[in-house]
């Protein structure tokens, strides 16, 4: 059994939201052989030496289940999202996961998947996509990371009262994938049934793409009362609540 998880954005903030998935990691996660958590784990990463910081105990209790978890002998895959794409080497060996690149296809016995966070696709926002294709330079992340914690951290707050308020101007259209590209990405990755989060509208979405039928389906965020999973039991994909 295989389940996918994404959009957590844990954070001090949202106690219930790390208590479910805590409770997760501990619980139903343990039976999986494989667990891929798509993006958006975290509601921001400032750097990976947060880990030392007491103030930081959600992050570091979070790479501790993590890694009971991997542990435990389960396959922990773990893609970065729009929030958390600085989580790196050190954040990576201590959770025991391996860092997949996006997209990612999955090649099962019974099923090709392909895997994405998903705001790769939304093309429609030009905006955003220009500062995705600054933040994910190596040279715009060295110096990002060279500069102190307390200032990346006010910068990463800064970002997101930013794009909070951006977003309440946004057109709805800007912040779904884009159609065309959806295609596009289904063909390129020869007809895959796509799992993504990152938009927040959980779905299946039947795509007819050069007359073959194609699956995707879009995970929901998680709430402080309520988290999902997508469990692959071999046969089909099912959604699980998570309470
Ligand atoms: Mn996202």
């Amino acid at each position: 059994m295989i389940l996918f998880v994404s959009d957590l954005h844990l954070a001090p903030q949202a106690p219930g939201v790390s208590r479910i998935f805590l409770d997760f990691l501990a619980g139903r996660a343990r039976s999986a052989e494989q667990l891929f958590i798509l993006g958006d784990l975290f509601e921001a990463w400032p750097g990976d030496d947060c880990l030392d910081e007491a103030e930081e105990a959600l992050a570091a209790k979070i790479v501790a289940a993590l890694h009971a978890l991997s542990s435990a002998g389960v396959a922990l895959s773990l893609m970065h999202g729009n929030r958390d794409f600085l989580l790196g080497d050190r954040f990576i060996a201590r959770s025991g996961a391996r860092l997949l690149p996006d997209p990612y296809v999955l090649s099962l016995p019974a099923w090709q998947f392909v895997l994405t966070h998903g705001d790769a696709l939304c093309t429609d926002d030009h905006e955003y996509q220009e500062f995705r294709t600054l933040v994910r330079q190596a040279d715009w992340q060295a110096a990002f990371l060279a500069r102190p914690l307390a200032e990346r951290k006010e910068k990463v707050r800064a970002l997101r009262r930013q794009s909070e308020s951006a977003k309440r101007d946004k057109a709805s259209y800007l912040m779904d994938v884009n159609p065309g590209a959806t295609d596009d990405f289904l063909r390129a990755h020869g007809y895959a049934t796509l799992i993504h989060g990152h938009t927040h509208r959980p779905a299946m979405h039947d795509h007819i793409v050069d007359g073959i039928h194609v699956e995707r389906w879009v995970m929901a965020d998680w709430r402080e009362d309520e988290g999902e999973c997508l469990c692959w039991d071999g046969e089909s994909l099912t959604r699980e609540r998570l309470r």
